[in-house]
This record gives structure tokens, sequence and C-alpha cells, in this order.
């Protein structure tokens, strides 16, 4: 085959097609992506220059930090037809994930509690979405095969895969970029996951949304560890979701005080803003708090052993960091919880056992020291912020509060 030959892929299949066919398509698409239980269904091209010099800056400033991935793929992230060859349009799907009794401040105002990030307290999104993804995929084939059309290619995306799909989710019409960078939407908020199906269909797109936060500035101001460091940028590497998720090593000092009773994930740019407000419930039961992960008492948590934490994690997204740094961060929780000679015992205990390893020793160690600062000069620590957040969900967010 010549260089000049168009390999299959890039070939487009669909040359002669009715445009009114297609928006009906279109329409039929979104219906079905409702019935798989998506909350919206967006449709865009693939153009994503725009996005890459923001891209190249966020990656040369080492916001990354080490999540290695996000650099390695180069500016394929930006570029889905490279990603999947003969990719025309991406179908932009998101689905709302905010659990009924979520807790918020009552979790949040209770150090001895450990708070788990909402989204993460049922089962883990990527493979639910992405068969979902696949679903609406067959459907689609099914449809134009009917139709006496070609079999289109196609591939499903959620989050793992070098992907931009916040850019990709406000092409396709489904919200606008927040100050702290998520994608919201007028009348759901941010709780929401996205995921994608790259196609190499013809479909009309949709518009993007004139929306925009205005002057408002809280999960800026809120923030417990100022990692939203300009409008729309996040520096990764002081987001209590990357310390506490991504990052495998030590967590650095200067961050341990600020993360609170925050285990896994941090939710507080999206409990203060404002949009969020009516958001609504999620309708897939997969994703309400397991029992166990409900306004945990850290003590609890901090005794399972691995094997309890790998039962007790099955299909969920926790599971993914392992008993080692769920013992690190649960770890820096006590030593942000008031003084007790029960965390002191627990943390000794912990110390000698032998699933421990040298980081998780140092944060206990760091652990004790806090505690013994906080016996003897009876300090109570809750960041002011933390503070203005409990406050801000009581009075925003009495549903969930
Ligand atoms: C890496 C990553 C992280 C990192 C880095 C976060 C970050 N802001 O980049 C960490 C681990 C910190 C993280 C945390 C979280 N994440 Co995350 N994360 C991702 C991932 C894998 C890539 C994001 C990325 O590309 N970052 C690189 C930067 C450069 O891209 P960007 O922020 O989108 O930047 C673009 C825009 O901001 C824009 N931009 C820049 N300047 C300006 C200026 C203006 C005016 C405008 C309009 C736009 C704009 O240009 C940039 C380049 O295109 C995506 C999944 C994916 N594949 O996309 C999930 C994803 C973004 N995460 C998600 C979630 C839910 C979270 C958390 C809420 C989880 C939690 N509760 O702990 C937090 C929220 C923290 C936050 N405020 O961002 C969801 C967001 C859903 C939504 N509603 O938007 C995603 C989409 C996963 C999913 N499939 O659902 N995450
Ligand atoms: S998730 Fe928490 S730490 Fe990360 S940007 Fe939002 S408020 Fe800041
Ligand atoms: S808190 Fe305010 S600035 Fe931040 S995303 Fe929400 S509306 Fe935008």
């Amino acid at each position: 085959m010549s260089d000049s030959t168009p390999s299959i892929s890039s070939v487009n299949l669909y040359p002669q097609v009715d445009p009114l066919l297609l928006s009906q398509l279109a329409l039929q698409i979104k219906e079905w992506g409702k019935e798989l239980g998506f909350a919206q269904i967006g449709i865009c091209d693939t153009e994503l220059k725009s996005e890459e010099p923001t891209l190249q800056a966020w990656l040369d400033k080492g916001y990354h930090g080490e999540m290695g991935y996000m650099a390695e793929h180069g500016m394929m992230r930006a570029r889905p037809s490279e990603l999947h060859e003969g990719t025309i349009r991406v179908i932009s799907a998101r689905m709302d994930y905010l659990p009924p009794e979520a807790g918020f401040a009552y979790n949040l105002c209770d150090p001895n509690l450990g708070y788990i990030s909402r989204y993460a307290g049922g089962r883990d999104y990527h493979k639910l979405i992405r068969n979902r993804l696949k679903k609406l995929g067959h459907k689609i084939e099914a449809e134009l095969i009917r139709l006496g059309l070609h079999k289109p290619n196609f591939r499903p995306f959620v989050d793992s895969a070098p992907v931009l799909e916040r850019p990709l989710a406000e092409k396709a019409g489904l919200g606008w970029t927040g100050k702290h960078s998520l994608i919201l939407n007028k009348e759901a908020g941010s709780w929401f996951f996205l995921g994608e199906l790259f196609i190499n269909l013809p479909l009309p797109v949709d518009i993007p949304v004139v929306e925009g936060c205005n002057t408002c500035v809280a999960c800026i101001k809120s923030c417990p560890t100022n990692a939203i460091v300009a409008p729309y940028v996040v520096d990764g590497r002081r987001c209590i979701s990357y310390l506490t998720i991504e990052l495998k090593g030590a967590i650095p000092e200067e961050f341990r005080s600020l993360i609170g009773n925050r285990i896994y994930g941090c939710d507080d740019c999206q409990l203060v803003c404002p949009i969020n407000a009516a958001a609504p419930l999620t309708t897939e039961t997969d994703f309400h708090t397991r029992s166990q992960l409900k306004q945990p008492d850290l003590l609890s948590l901090f005794a399972w052993d691995e094997k309890t934490f790998l039962t007790l994690t099955e299909g969920s997204a926790i599971r993914r960091i392992g008993h080692k740094r769920w013992l690190r961060n649960i770890a820096i929780a006590l030593g942000n919880a008031p003084a007790s000679d029960n965390i002191v015992s627990a943390l000794l205990e912990r110390k000698i056992s032998a699933e421990v390893d040298e980081i998780v020793v140092e944060h206990i160690d760091w652990a004790i020291a806090q505690q013994q600062i906080k016996a003897t000069s009876q300090i109570v620590s809750s960041s002011r912020k933390t503070q203005r957040v409990i406050r801000s969900i009581e009075k925003g967010l009495p549903r969930d509060a």
C-alpha cells in the first residue's frame, strides 16, 4: 500500500448519508443515552488545537507531579483522531454520582470520622461507564446496519486514557469550565463523571453553552491547600485528591495538617460552589455509599488488616490505592484528630504490625508527634477554611448537609 492510500478507518464511510437522517440518529443516540443511565449526551468534533498550549503550559509547570501518564502521550491527548484512528466525532456523556444522605457537613465537622470523596463510596465508575458506552456504540451499530449502512468504528473512553475529557464535554454542550477546572452544568452542578464514545460517523455537533462563573471565586478561596493556583488552573501536586490517591510516596509535611480528615480525595471546591445547590442525586444505586464507608470512624478503618481492606473495597476505586496508602492517609487524619490516648495506642500498635512499610511508619510517627503536641497544649485543630466550607454547606446544601 502506498503512503497516499488512506487506511480503511480514515475513509469517510458515510459520504452520501442524508443529513436529516444523521440528525434523527443524533436525537436517537441522546434518547438511548438516557435509557442507559446517562444524564446527558452531547456531540462534538475532534478539534482541540486551541487547548494544546494550555495543556503544554500545565505540563511544563510540572502540575501533573507523579502522574507520568499525563505527559507520556504528548499532544495525542488533544488529538482524538490520533488516539483512535478515523474518529471524526466524540459523543460525550455525563453520569450523575451524588449519593443520597451525603452528610457532608456532619462528616467534615467530626475529626474522628474519615471523609471519603463522594464519587468513591460506591462501585468504581470506570468499568460501569465504559460498559454503558459500549452498549451505546452497539445500538448505533445495529441501527446503521438496519439502515443498510456500514458498521461504525467506535471506542469508549473513561478517564484513564489520555483524553482531554473536560474540553470535549464543554465543546459538546454539557456545561462550562468552572474556575475549579471541573465541568459545571446549570441544572446539574458538577457531581458527575464524564465518558466518551469516539466514532467515525459524521453526526451533527452540539453548540457549547454560554455560561460562566462570573465574579464568584468561592472554590479558589476555599481550597484547603490552595491548589487552584489561578482561575481554571489546578496544580495537581497540591490537590488533596492527588496527595491521597495518586501520590505513591510520602505526603509532603506542609500539606498534612491541611488535609484534615480527608482520607480519600476531596470535595471542598464542589461543596462551596453555588451551582451545586440543587444538583440531582444519582439514579445509579451502584454509586450509593457502601455502609462501611458511611461516616466511617477513623479508628475502625485504621484497624482493617489488608484482607479486610481488600474485601470491603472490592469493586470500588478505593482498592486501587492499596492497603499501605490507605493506612498512610488515615495516619494523617489521626494526627489531625483531637488528642486521645486511644488514637496514640492504635498508632503505636499499627507501627509494630507486619503490614506497614517505611513510609507508613514515618506518617505514624508524624501523627504521634501531632497527638503529643495537642495533648500538652490543648489545641483543637480545625482549619478556618474547613469551618467556612462547613458553614457554606449548611447554608447552601441543606439536603446533603
Ligand atoms: C489528572 C486528573 C486529575 C488530577 C489533576 C486535576 C486537574 N485539574 O487537572 C487530580 C488528581 C488532582 C484530579 C482531581 C480531581 N478530579 Co480528576 N481527572 C484528571 C484527568 C485524568 C485529566 C485532567 C486533565 O487533563 N488535566 C490537565 C489539565 C491541563 O486539563 P484541564 O484541567 O482540563 O485544563 C483545561 C481547561 O482547564 C482549560 N483551561 C485552561 N485555562 C483556561 C481558562 C479558561 C477561561 C477556560 C474556560 C478554560 C481554561 O484548558 C485546559 C487544557 O485543555 C481527568 C480525566 C480525563 N482524562 O480528562 C479527571 C477528571 C477531570 N477528574 C474528575 C474528578 C471528579 C476529580 C475530583 C473532583 C475527584 C475528587 N473528588 O477527589 C478532583 C477535583 C480536583 C479539581 N478541582 O480539578 C472528573 C471531572 C468531572 C467534571 N464534572 O468535570 C474527570 C473528568 C474524570 C471523569 N471521567 O469523570 N484529577
Ligand atoms: S479537590 Fe480539594 S484540594 Fe483539590 S482543588 Fe478542589 S478543594 Fe482543592
Ligand atoms: S465556586 Fe464559583 S467560581 Fe468556583 S466553579 Fe463554582 S461558580 Fe465557578
